[in-house]
């Protein structure tokens, strides 16, 4: 068994606001994040995967308020919304966290106390201005400088997203970003890839170079937040609670889970959006180095999906203004939900925005699904069960050390395929297991099976044939699992090796000359029927 059996890994997703339902890009992020999370299991790596809900902030609670809820009722009522469509979409998340629990009120007060302790805030007056929908603070200069960019005359919009921006005059506890200049400076030089991918890099560190103000951490001015427990009427600034969510679910200030924490902090990877690396790769790490705890180990950002506009043929944002919104049950509607999986994760290259539209999704469905990997399975199922009584066909004697042309490409394939799928790049990571499903596909036209059972003499020919394609799927099966769970165990029990689906040794499972003969076959319906006409 390699060495790594025991080694952790802490994936995490952003915790999203409870303002509205989940939508496609939450959930595309969620789903990078459950990819890298099975891939690691099936590494034999100890995976805890993270995700959750943001309840705090004056956004939450306005929603609440439209709704004519308090704003814990409001959470309440749209949690189950989550939990569910995660459950949809096959979410593996070991843990759900959300900022109204106990865990992190204590953890949240713990991290004000090692604040005040390590001499890195203090009070003053806060006088500028605040985006709600982006829960940001903005200075004079940015708001200025935004203002003649949109030629806004009177009133003054988000720099970020345009809406009104509020004036906040309030005392407020502040943290000494401006501290961290150097240090942070320091990090993005000794690890250059704390930020992935690189490109993204840049914009972090000319931010920093730029000068960091101390900011705002708490407010006054509403109540929806956690409580500043040595300085009544003041809450926590939604982001500084927020972010601690990745230390308190593995035991942050918790005794009692002291272990676990030495064991899961730092965090290997928090995958985010382009949006919010600024809290993420600036602010987060501060904090950390403020109270001397260690730093996660990778910020992975992920770009925006777009709608293509077929005329234009250009990606725009989703909106419901424009109604050009997709909702994740459309997406359901039309390619299953391991059709959905595999479309956003194989063909979005996650670092950077993808240009979405149903016939994009149908193309790519038909193409890869249905046409190659369905339609490889299916076929070499039909044609195992026909030739072979209904199973596999026993090996034949020394049959995994022939040469042929799916072996040749079938070694190696795990760490190709690994050495991808750990950085995130699952589109590279999908065309190495593609190259062995259209081999497979030309073997068949190439060795004409139907041909070969038609002699007698050939029988062993015909074995061996039959086998290197089965063993083929099976390797693709695992491959593909951290993309297409369902599928994959579905293939490997209509070969009856379901009892391999669970493995935590990818590279040893996906060795050439695994597979197992002689097992019932089932042939099953087709595993992704073909789209046809568009949508
Ligand atoms: O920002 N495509 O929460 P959130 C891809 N609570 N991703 C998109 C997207 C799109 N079209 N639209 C939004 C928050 N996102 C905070 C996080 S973490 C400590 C706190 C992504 O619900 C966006 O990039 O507003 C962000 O990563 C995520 O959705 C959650 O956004």
């Amino acid at each position: 068994m390699s060495d790594n059996l025991q080694k952790p890994f802490y994936v995490t997703t952003p915790i999203y606001y409870v303002n509205a339902a989940p939508h496609l890009g939450t959930a595309y992020c969620t789903i990078l994040c459950d990819v890298q999370a099975r891939f690691r299991r099936a590494k034999g790596e100890d995976v805890k995967f993270l995700t959750g809900l943001d309840e705090h902030g004056e956004k939450v609670q306005l929603a609440a308020e439209d709704h004519g809820m308090t704003p814990q009722e409001w959470c309440d009522s749209l949690a189950p919304a989550f939990h569910d469509i995660w459950e949809t979409l096959e979410i593996s998340n070991d843990d759900f966290i959300r900022t109204t629990e106990p865990r992190q009120v204590a953890a949240v007060q713990h991290l004000w106390n090692r604040m005040k302790d390590a001499g890195y805030i203090y009070k003053d007056s806060y006088d500028g201005w605040y985006c709600v929908h982006e829960e940001t603070y903005y200075t004079e200069t940015q708001v200025n400088k935004s203002d003649e960019e949109h030629h806004v005359e009177g009133q003054h919009l988000c720099p970020e997203c345009q809406r009104p921006l509020q004036r906040v005059e309030e005392e407020s506890w502040f943290f000494k970003l401006s501290a961290f200049q150097d240090r942070l400076l320091k990090l993005y030089d000794e690890h250059p890839d704390f930020v992935m991918p690189g490109f993204r890099m840049n914009e972090v560190r000319s931010f920093v170079e730029s000068g960091l103000r101390d900011i705002s951490v708490s407010r006054t001015s509403f109540d929806w937040g956690i409580p500043v427990p040595f300085d009544d009427g003041h809450v926590t600034y939604v982001w500084f609670d927020a972010l601690l969510n990745y230390a308190t679910a593995v035991g942050f200030g918790n005794p009692d889970m002291a272990n676990e924490y030495a064991r899961r902090w730092p965090a290997q990877y928090h995958v985010v959006g382009k949006d919010i690396i600024r809290f993420h790769c600036v602010i987060w790490p501060a904090m950390l180095m403020a109270i001397g705890e260690p730093l996660p180990e990778h910020v992975f950002a992920h770009g925006f999906l777009m709608v293509k506009n077929d005329q234009t043929g250009q990606g725009e944002k989703m909106s419901k203004s424009r109604g050009n919104a997709i909702a994740p049950a459309d997406v359901i509607d039309l390619l299953g939900v391991e059709g959905y999986r595999y479309y956003f994760m194989t063909d979005c290259v996650p670092g950077e925005d993808g240009a979405i539209s149903f016939s994009r999704m149908e193309q790519v469905y038909n193409a890869d699904l249905a046409n190659s990997w369905g339609n490889l399975v299916s076929r070499s199922l039909n044609m195992s069960a026909k030739y072979f009584d209904g199973k596999t066909p026993e090996l034949p004697e020394g049959w995994a050390d022939r040469d042929n042309p799916l072996r040749k490409i079938a070694q190696g394939i795990e760490e190709r395929y690994a050495s991808r799928m750990a950085v995130f790049d699952y589109v590279g990571a999908k065309d190495v297991v593609m190259e062995l499903v259209h081999a497979a596909n030309h073997y068949i036209e190439d060795s004409a099976p139907w041909t070969v059972a038609k002699d007698p003499a050939r029988a062993g020919e015909l074995e061996q044939i039959i086998t290197n394609l089965l063993e083929s799927i099976r390797i693709c099966a695992h491959l593909f699992a951290p993309f297409m769970p369902q599928t994959s165990a579905e293939v490997l029990r209509r070969m009856s090796l379901e009892a391999e689906a669970d493995t935590t040794d990818l590279s040893a499972t996906c060795a050439w000359g695994g597979l197992v003969g002689g097992m019932p076959v089932t042939k099953g319906n087709a595993l992704f029927p073909r789209l046809g006409g568009k949508k």
